[in-house]
């Protein structure tokens, strides 16, 4: 009986990568506020190294926030690695390295750590990123039900779901079938076969990522207690949302994530500004800006970000662009110091994209369409381009463009003519008009999916109840 068991115990298991904890944690955070109701404390698992960036962001005021919420701690697990000098190990083969060790026993020492942090107090539920797939025999083991959570979109998690059917029947034609659309996969009808996320059907199906998503696909259905789904309802269409139903009874849509962060925390939790990007923004008349960036991982070739940084200045638009410095030295000549003297462009390291989009000035995102930035642009009603690099992006980007309609995309990569052209469009243009008024429409569903009684927050405190099951 619930008076007499003890007050849950949920452990938060990171994949600790990319833009993957950051997102997780502010999730965690989410659901600590959530669960503290029920007594919960919660122990937010990731390696050291990751830990250690979570904290440096937490303690600028990054996107993890000043401090942690005093029901949630960190505890480390074994990232597997070698002792070796920091960057000397190629990413590739550090998720390899920590994949191998999660599924020998890391995240068993993890929830027993966790134990131990907590008092003895046993892991009562695991939820965690649906990539680190062990984290299910972990619980198991531990007699806990497993919540993983999906950051992505649904249509790349019934692609992951689907993947033998898939691979049996487009065999070794990928590269023939590349623009036969996938009429007989339920939910997957509106993609061509070149939209499928890498290592689905072509690309290197021994690739850690593609090796990790496969298990993950054939896990999750026996496996999952719940699915938590970063998508909110009206975003996918029916069918989409059957064909996942089917296979994964228990899933539940309440992203984007971002926007689950309690009030209180949220104002903490302001990411700074340090390069300005939102006070040069309030220099600019209401959507005349048009934002860049590609995310946390993807750069493109040194041809096509000359080939961008040509279509930016020629388009006459003002731009703000979010580009790692080590790049900015194969921008055209001259273009930092022109731009930047004419006020019409701002080039950053890194900016609060956030409240970025959110700002009136931005009218307009080139992006590669990973999934956190789609679902940040669309809550914030900016239409978009995408130039998908790697993984779901293209598959997020056939999305934008032909379900959703509230942008368009770069079928083969961007030229000086095409990124004008491009911007014009969505500023300027009649179809763009068209994307701009789906794009709010979509925005004013994910208001009122998050307003009070909205159909996210149901589904979250749903997701709270499974979590804090006694
Ligand atoms: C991988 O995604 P990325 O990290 O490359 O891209 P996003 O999912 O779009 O997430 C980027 C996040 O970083 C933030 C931005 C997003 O929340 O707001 N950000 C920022 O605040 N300022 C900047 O200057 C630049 C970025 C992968 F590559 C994708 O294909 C997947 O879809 C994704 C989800 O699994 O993970």
């Amino acid at each position: 009986p619930a008076a007499s068991s003890p007050p849950p115990h949920v452990a938060v298991v990171a994949f600790p990568f990319s833009s993957h904890a950051a997102v997780l944690l502010s999730f965690a955070r989410a659901l600590a506020a959530a669960a503290a109701p029920f007594g919960a404390t919660l122990s937010f698992l990731s390696t050291a190294s990751s830990l250690a960036q979570l904290r440096k962001a937490s303690g600028s005021g990054g996107s993890a926030g000043q401090g942690l919420p005093g029901n949630l701690r960190f505890v480390e697990v074994p990232d597997g690695a070698p002792a070796a000098p920091e960057g000397t190990v190629p990413v590739p083969r550090q998720m390899q390295l920590f994949m191998a060790a999660a599924e020998a026993g890391g995240v068993k020492a993890g929830l027993e750590a966790a134990r131990a942090a907590a008092g003895g107090a046993r892991v009562s539920c695991v939820v965690g990123d649906a990539f680190v797939w062990p984290a299910a025999d972990a619980a198991a083991a531990a007699g806990a039900p497993w919540v993983p959570v999906w950051t992505a979109a649904s249509c790349a998690l019934l692609a992951h779901l689907r993947t033998d059917a898939l691979r049996e029947d487009v065999g070794d034609q990928a590269a023939n079938r590349a623009d036969e659309l996938l009429i007989s996969h339920p939910g997957l009808a509106r993609y061509r076969v070149r939209d499928l996320p890498d290592g689905v059907v072509s690309g290197d199906f021994n690739y850690v990522i593609s090796l990790l998503l496969h298990r993950m696909g054939q896990r999750l259905p026996r496996a999952a207690a719940a699915v938590a789904l970063n998508t909110f309802p009206g975003l996918d269409p029916p069918d989409v949302t059957a064909a996942l139903a089917e296979i994964l009874p228990n899933c539940l849509p309440f992203g984007p994530y971002h926007l689950l962060v309690p009030k209180d925390d949220a104002d903490t939790a302001a990411p700074a500004d340090p390069h300005g990007c939102l006070a040069w923004l309030d220099r600019h008349p209401a959507r005349g800006v048009v934002y860049v960036s590609f995310g946390t991982v993807a750069s493109p070739r040194p041809d096509e970000l000359r080939e961008l940084a040509a279509g930016l200045e020629a388009s006459g638009t003002p731009f703000l662009w979010s580009l790692r410095e080590d790049s900015w030295p194969l921008l055209p000549p001259g273009f930092l110091d022109r731009t930047a003297g004419a006020g019409s462009g701002l080039v950053v390291p890194w900016a609060p994209q956030v409240p970025v989009l959110r700002h009136p000035s931005v009218g307009a995102f080139v992006t590669h369409a990973g999934w956190a930035s789609v679902l940040e642009g669309v809550s914030s009603g900016v239409p978009m381009v995408c130039r998908p690099f790697f993984g779901d992006q293209r598959m997020n980007a056939r999305s934008v463009a032909h379900v959703w309609g509230f942008g368009a995309a770069f079928e083969a990569g961007m030229t000086r003519a095409g990124v004008a052209a491009a911007v014009e469009e969505l500023l300027r243009g009649e179809e763009g008009a068209r994307m701009s008024s789906r794009a709010q429409e979509l925005q004013a569903a994910v208001a009122e999916a998050f307003g009070s009684g909205g159909a996210c927050r149901k589904n979250f405190d749903k997701f709270v109840q499974i979590v804090c099951r006694p």
